[in-house]
């Protein structure tokens, strides 16, 4: 009686699973998002903006992806699902170099996956070298049954809502003066301005004593958002996927990556409209530009007819902190970890003079063959860290072992981290020890701690305080090779990434995860071997002779701290022209100004005596004056 009764629910539910395809050519177009003018966008297809799309839970979908750029650096391209878990299918993930090769021009992937479990609101990006901040990106929302009908909440309508944040140049225009000599301290691009829905000045109609379903994403891919309705309270039913207890509140804060579901109850006057209000976190802005507008203002619009609102004001950034959001489930504490991973977060500068971010010292360097195809071709050896290379960072998982990440911040600023694969319960998230006021960096302390929640919030992306720490756990039970990052692109370009190996035997002996025909001829069109190690040795795993890895350090003799101070005292006259370069007001290459540079401060000098205080001065004075004289 049972078993038939179940074979007839799972018939069901088959049938009502679709196969939704797609297929999207990547190209450059021209698009003008705030209102400030055109500039280069990433097209979908030769549109602007990307499509947000819309599937059900159980769907299958296929999404061909073919690179129709055409321009002579070679730029690639890939695709991820932010928050997706990819079950039985790692190799659809989307990360290049960590489950895939690149997408040469002329090429197509198939995408070919399965939402099996997810529902709730996602979105997609390129994975490749910062383009989605170009554009290519958008939400996509997973329907819990036909017409969301299993949404444990209710509701009337719904709106769903993109947020991020726009430049003024290209990635490929900024990255070089990011990544720079001239860079020192690693500043991060401003951005010219905050968006919603690829827009500014948005309005949103509404019907009077209507409660709406919000779905808000933050597709950007650098800075937090304060986010508010003047005068409305916004109830939080959903982050990242997750259902929550109800939690009211006036005020979301959301980083890159994060996304919230919320239900907003309309007034029954529809006399007056209403400020959306966006505010930047500025406290992640190295400099805020004189003209750079923090607050900016759409519409709730309920009477066409009447006036917009003006801006909305707050005395106090009061927002809700999602460390206290239950999950509907409520899935308790998971248990202590059988394997944990304590992981240091600093940014500094190698030998090359560019800012870094790393992982216990580590900078992420790709590996030249994907991990994941590393952990394919490797047998037995695939349980072996080793074998993924010395500067990828990579940890092996072992079949539903509960995993503890350990993140010690010993930098000032706030990072939003996602976990691929997976969502993950956070046991601490300590507050900000903040620079400005003296205070150091505090490590997480295993023996002296707050009590883990009983029924700790589950998301896939959570950020971290200044000089602070946090504690997250999950369950090894989804095979695959996962990512794990800062989601601020800039960061991510820095090298701020580990890779987790998960159940990598699992891997090799599934069927639903053997590599695709079409995946290998990625590889094939890209040189990039399809197997071995790190190294791209495939007779002998352990020999990882000519793997890519990381700059130099600086050498020994000199502290980081003194190094930066004596070459980098030496630009700090001309740090304000950094901020300009990256601006791009500066009519100087980068490429030019490190040649200069170097010029005047030859390696061995540099590098191989620890100078006087008076050559240090020397030349100080030697390069402003240099400065001087240029400008
Ligand atoms: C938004 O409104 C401002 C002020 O009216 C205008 O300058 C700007 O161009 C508008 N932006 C868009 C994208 O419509
Ligand atoms: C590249 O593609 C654009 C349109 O996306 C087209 O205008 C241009 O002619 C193409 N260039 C080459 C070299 O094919
Ligand atoms: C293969 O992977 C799928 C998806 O994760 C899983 O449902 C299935 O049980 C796995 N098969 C085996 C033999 O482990
Ligand atoms: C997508 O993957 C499924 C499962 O591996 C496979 O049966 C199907 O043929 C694939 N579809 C295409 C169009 O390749
Ligand atoms: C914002 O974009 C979404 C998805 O494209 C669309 O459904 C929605 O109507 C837009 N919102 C407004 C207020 O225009
Ligand atoms: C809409 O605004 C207009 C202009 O202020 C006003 O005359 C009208 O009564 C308003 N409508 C409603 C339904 O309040
Ligand atoms: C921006 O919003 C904040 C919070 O409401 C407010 O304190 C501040 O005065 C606003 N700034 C400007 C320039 O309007
Ligand atoms: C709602 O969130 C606040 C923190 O902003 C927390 O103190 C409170 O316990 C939460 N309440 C519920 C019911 O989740
Ligand atoms: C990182 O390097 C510092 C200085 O060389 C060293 O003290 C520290 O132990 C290293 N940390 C790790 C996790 O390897
Ligand atoms: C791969 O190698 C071939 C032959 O050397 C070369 O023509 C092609 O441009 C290379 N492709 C890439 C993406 O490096
Ligand atoms: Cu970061």
């Amino acid at each position: 009686m049972l078993p038939s009764l179940l074979l007839q629910l799972v018939f069901v539910a088959h049938c009502l699973a679709k196969t939704v395809e797609y297929h999207w050519t990547t190209g450059w177009g021209s698009a003008d998002v705030d209102g400030q003018g055109e500039r280069p966008v990433i097209t979908c297809n030769g549109e602007f903006p990307w499509p947000d799309i819309r599937v059900t839970k159980g769907d299958t979908m296929l999404i061909y992806l073919t690179n129709g750029f055409n321009d002579s650096a070679g730029t690639t391209t890939s695709l991820h699902m932010h928050g997706l878990f990819q079950e039985g299918s790692a190799q659809m993930d989307g990360p290049p170099m960590v489950v895939q090769c690149p997408i040469q021009q002329g090429d197509t992937l198939l995408y070919n996956f399965t939402v099996s479990s997810n529902v709730g609101l996602y979105w997609y990006h390129s994975h490749t070298e910062g383009q989605y901040e170009d554009g290519f990106r958008a939400l996509l929302v997973v329907d819990d049954g036909e017409d969301n009908e299993n949404f444990p909440y209710d509701y009337d309508e719904e709106m769903v809502m993109s947020m991020g944040e726009w430049y003024e140049e290209t990635v490929a225009e900024l990255t070089p003066k990011f990544m720079s000599l001239f860079n020192p301290t690693g500043a991060e691009p401003i951005p010219r301005n905050l968006i919603l829905n690829n827009t500014m000045n948005l309005t949103w109609e509404v019907q009077p004593d209507t409660t709406y379903l919000l779905r808000l994403g933050n597709f950007g891919g650098f800075v937090s958002q304060y986010f508010w309705i003047e005068d409305h309270e916004m109830t939080v039913v959903e982050v990242d996927g997750v259902y929550t207890e109800q939690n009211t509140t006036n005020m979301l804060y959301i980083t890159v990556g994060q996304r919230y579901s919320v239900l907003v109850h309309t007034k029954s006057d529809a006399s007056t409209n209403f400020a959306i209000m966006q505010k930047f976190d500025d406290t992640m802005l190295d400099v805020i530009p004189g003209d750079l507008q923090l607050n900016t203002t759409s519409y709730m619009v309920y009477n066409t007819s009447a006036a917009m609102p003006e801006q909305n004001t707050v005395d106090e950034l009061d927002f809700l902190d999602d460390f206290y959001l239950v999950p509907y489930n409520k899935v308790p504490l998971y248990d202590d970890p059988d394997y944990t991973i304590t992981l240091d977060v600093v940014m500094d500068n190698l030998d090359d003079g560019i800012n870094y971010a790393f992982f216990n010292n580590i900078t992420y360097t790709a590996p030249k063959v994907p991990t994941l195809m590393t952990a394919m071709s490797a047998g037995d050896d695939a349980t072996n860290p080793d074998i993924y290379g010395s500067n990828t960072n990579t940890f092996v998982l072992q079949r539903d072992e509960i995993v503890e990440i350990v993140l010690n911040n010993h930098d000032t600023g706030t990072h939003p981290f996602h976990l691929h694969g997976h969502v993950f319960q956070t046991l601490i998230r300590d507050k900000e020890y903040d620079a400005d006021e003296g205070l150091d960096p505090v490590a997480y302390d295993p023996d002296n701690h707050d009590d883990f929640p009983e029924y700790p919030m589950l998301r896939d992306t959570i950020y971290l305080r200044g000089q602070s720490n946090f504690v997250i756990r999950f369950k090894a039970d989804n095979p695959g090779v996962w990512f794990f990052h800062c989601h601020i692109e800039w960061h991510l370009l820095q090298g701020l990434s580990i890779v987790l190996v998960e159940d990598p035997l699992s891997l090799q002996s599934n069927s639903s995860q053997q590599l695709t025909a079409n995946m290998l001829e990625m590889c094939t069109n890209s040189n990039i071997s399809s197997k071995g190690n790190a190294a791209g040795n495939y007779e002998n795993f352990l020999d990882l002779t000519g793997e890519n890895v990381q700059q130099k350090n600086i050498p020994d003799g000199f502290t980081k701290k003194g190094i930066i101070a004596m070459v980098f005292s030496c630009i700090a006259g001309i740090l304000g022209l950094v901020t300009i370069a990256i601006y791009g007001m500066q009519d100087m290459t980068p490429e030019q100004e490190a040649e200069d540079i170097r010029e005047l401060l030859p390696e061995e000098d540099i590098l191989e005596s620890s100078p006087s205080k008076e050559e240090t001065t020397v030349k100080e004075n030697v390069l402003v004056n240099q400065r001087t004289a240029e400008d």
